[in-house]
């Protein structure tokens, strides 16, 4: 990978961290309403999707992809701030503050919805994958989907339909090793999720989800296969989720160590600029400079007005208006 195409995604990596990060704290003070999942230690692998995806491939987050949200948003409509403001629950978000972090869509950016429903979009992606072929448009229909979700009917049902159909679809599954407290080993039949999705036919990889270069490449990879009308295509990113779901450390100390020390993607993509002549300076400028956007996108929140009650029933369907009190 060249200079310029590493930098732009360790710009894209801090970004990244430094939402979460902001978005984190503001929750322990309460600013942020309802529950918070966030993608720190994911961010190669968000980065890595983000780089890829045009406004005119459609995409579903998942519950941890606040990242690939903002990136898209920022891209393709001009307003990462306003992820930030959605999160807030601001009338100047995403979706007028209504959908917060597990609701937020804005299907001109190419994010058709996250949902509370794990797993529920594998069936929809299929919708969005089906009308690109029917109207021959070289686009990417991605799920994002976290190795918990493997566990559910739709996970199959949506692998089978898309390899029967051909249908240009992206399986991008997020094996950060746990579903809540369940080790993925013991969730499913293998801890690699890529075993599972083999049996369908179509194309798998299996990428160091926390190895920006290895893991934009695998993407590259991915989007040419489908772009090219090689049918689905699933991408299996082994990472590590800083998070816990609740409050508390449950994995063990060297496991802990080693990912967010030894394998974490930003100090490792670090590593590679410093060896293309990159300063600790330089580094440590695109972290303040993340720092301060967020800042700002923070304060936009904050600053922007609560959703007007009287439109708690505009939006809800597309072409009505409910009304009544
Ligand atoms: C159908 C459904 N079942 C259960 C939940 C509750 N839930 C929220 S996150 C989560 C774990 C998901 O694990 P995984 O897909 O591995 O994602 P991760 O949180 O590890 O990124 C569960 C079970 C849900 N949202 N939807
Ligand atoms: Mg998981």
């Amino acid at each position: 990978m060249n200079e310029p195409t590493l930098s732009s995604l360790y710009r894209d990596m801090w970004l990244i961290r430094a939402f979460e990060q902001g978005l984190e704290t503001e929750f322990a003070k309460g600013n942020v309403p309802g529950m918070l999942h966030t993608g720190l230690g994911q961010e190669a692998t968000q980065a890595a999707l983000a780089a890829h995806l045009d406004a005119t491939d459609s995409y579903f987050p998942d519950h941890r992809c606040h990242g690939v949200n903002a990136l898209a948003q920022e891209r393709h409509r001009g307003g990462g701030r306003r992820i930030m403001a959605e999160l807030f629950g601001r009338s100047t978000g995403v979706c007028s503050g209504k959908g917060g972090s597990l609701h937020s869509a804005d299907p001109l950016a190419g994010n058709f919805g996250n949902n509370a429903i794990e797993g529920s979009y594998m069936a929809t992606v299929l919708g969005v994958a089906l009308a690109a072929k029917m109207r021959g448009e070289a686009k990417v229909a991605c799920a994002i989907i976290g190795d918990g979700t493997v566990g559910r009917g739709e996970f199959h049902e949506s692998l089978n339909m898309s390899a029967i159909w051909e249908l240009p679809t992206l399986y991008a599954c997020v094996n950060n090793g746990y579903a809540i407290y369940t080790p993925v080993g013991k969730g499913h039949a293998s801890a690699d999720i890529v075993d599972l999705a083999r049996g369908y036919g179509f194309r798998c990889e299996q990428v160091d989800g926390n190895d920006i270069v290895a893991a934009h490449e695998a993407v590259g990879r991915a989007f040419e296969h489908i772009r090219g009308g090689g049918g689905p295509f699933f991408l299996e990113f082994k990472t590590w989720r800083w998070q816990g779901v609740f409050s508390g450390e449950f994995r063990p100390a060297e496991e802990v160590e080693y990912w967010r020390k030894d394998h974490d993607a930003i100090l490792m993509a670090g590593d590679r600029l410093r060896q293309m002549g990159w300063t600790d300076e330089h580094l440590a400028e695109v972290e303040s400079e993340a720092h301060a956007t967020i800042s700002d996108w923070i304060d936009f929140a904050k600053e922007s007005p609560m959703p007007d009650p009287a439109k708690a029933t505009s939006d809800v369907y597309v072409g009505f208006e409910v009304s009544g009190s």
